[in-house]
């Protein structure tokens, strides 16, 4: 039975890609750093499935640790400090997590056993301030927050393990990705959250930051499986991952609120608390590579994506709503 570590399987993508991990047969080891409340919420239906190990990303012990005692032969690393509007008031932290994080990870698996597989989640962030149009693998960085410089380190650090060490360690370069278990704080979940608590009377506005910035966004579900994919391959490299299709923020209100009936225009603020110091206008993926050498192709259309999650979010509110 192969083994695999995900580190952030909390999160959304952890825990998307557990799910697919134990469908293709393979045991899961999860590193999760210690809270004072658990927040299992989108792990807990596999819980009984999969194993969970203490560990941070800032603890270089830890991890050598766990791969020692786990020996795993592929390692996901999805853990970071994600949320690019904290990254502006928490930047060393966010470059200690995202960006030295993964150095700590890739040198425990040099000392433990160089033998191991290493997926990073690098973010289509780097494009930032896009020096070309539709971005792709060859694309120069130009990163826009704390959190982009961060994801370009872990992204530069994962080629040089590769070069220096020939370590098998890809780098996933993927664009949005949003899904039902997406964080509130996201765009994609806080409009179709907004949305849902709209129609059912608990809320009658929507205050967001930049309608105009525009993004290329798919489904979280489609995404896991290109990083399986990577670790597939002969050789490691790097991979472009994306819909190819760009809508704006404004887009996504017009999307999620007509699917219920409703006029955003009617509910819609703009809050320059949700504006950035730096925005990203403009993010368009060619995830060429990706159709060709790995036979990836995303599945679920941006409409179906927020469609799902407006259904979730209302499903979700009725249950709370019953319950008192
Ligand atoms: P997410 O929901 O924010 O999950 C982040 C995970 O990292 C959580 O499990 C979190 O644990 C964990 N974590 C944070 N700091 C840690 C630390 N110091 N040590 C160990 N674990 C730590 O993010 P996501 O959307 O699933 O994204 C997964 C990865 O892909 C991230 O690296 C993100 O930057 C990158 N990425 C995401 C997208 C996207 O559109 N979703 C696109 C490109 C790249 P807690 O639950 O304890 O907080
Ligand atoms: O913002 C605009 C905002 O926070 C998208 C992370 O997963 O994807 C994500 O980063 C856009 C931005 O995602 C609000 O200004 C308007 O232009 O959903 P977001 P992000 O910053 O693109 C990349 C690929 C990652 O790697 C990251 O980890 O929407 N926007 N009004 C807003 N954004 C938020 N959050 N809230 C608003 O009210």
């Amino acid at each position: 039975m192969p083994k695999a570590l995900i580190t952030g399987i909390t999160g959304q993508d952890g825990s998307y890609l557990a799910e697919f991990l134990l469908e293709k047969g393979y045991e899961v080891i999860g590193l999760v750093r210690r809270t004072s409340t658990v927040n299992f919420e989108r792990i807990g239906h596999i819980q009984d499935r999969i194993t969970l190990v203490s560990g941070d990303l800032l603890d270089q012990t830890s991890l050598t640790r766990v791969l020692d005692e786990h020996r795993p032969q592929e390692v996901y690393n999805l853990a970071a400090q994600s949320f690019v509007q904290t990254s502006w008031a928490q930047p060393v932290f966010t470059g200690e997590v995202t960006a030295l994080g993964v150095t700590r990870l890739l040198d425990a698996i040099r000392a433990v056993d160089p033998t191991i597989r290493f997926y990073q989640a690098s973010s289509s962030e780097m494009f930032g301030k896009v020096r070309e149009v539709p971005q792709k693998e060859t694309t120069p960085f130009y990163p826009r927050s704390p959190y982009g410089v961060a994801k370009v380190y872990g992204h530069w650090i994962t080629v040089n393990y590769r070069e220096s060490y020939g370590l098998h360690a890809t780098s996933g370069i993927l664009f949005n990705h949003e899904s039902p278990r997406r964080g509130l704080e996201f765009v994609t979940r806080k409009v179709t959250d907004g949305v849902a608590r709209i129609k059912l009377g608990l809320s009658d506005t929507l205050a967001l930051g930049n309608l105009d910035s525009r993004r290329d966004w798919g489904f979280a579900g489609d995404y896991v499986k290109a990083m399986w994919l990577m670790l597939q391959q002969d050789e490691p490299g790097d991979y472009v991952v994306a819909t190819g299709v760009t809508h704006s923020v404004q887009d996504l209100c017009e999307i999620a609120f007509s699917y219920v009936d409703l006029d955003w225009h009617d509910y819609v603020t703009q809050d320059p608390r949700f504006m950035r110091p730096a925005e990203v206008d403009l993010l368009v993926g060619d995830a060429s590579k990706a159709h060709r050498v790995l036979g990836w192709e995303p599945e679920v259309t941006f409409k179906e994506l927020i469609h799902m999650m407006v259904d979730a979010d209302l499903e979700r509110l009725r249950k709370e709503m019953e319950q008192g």
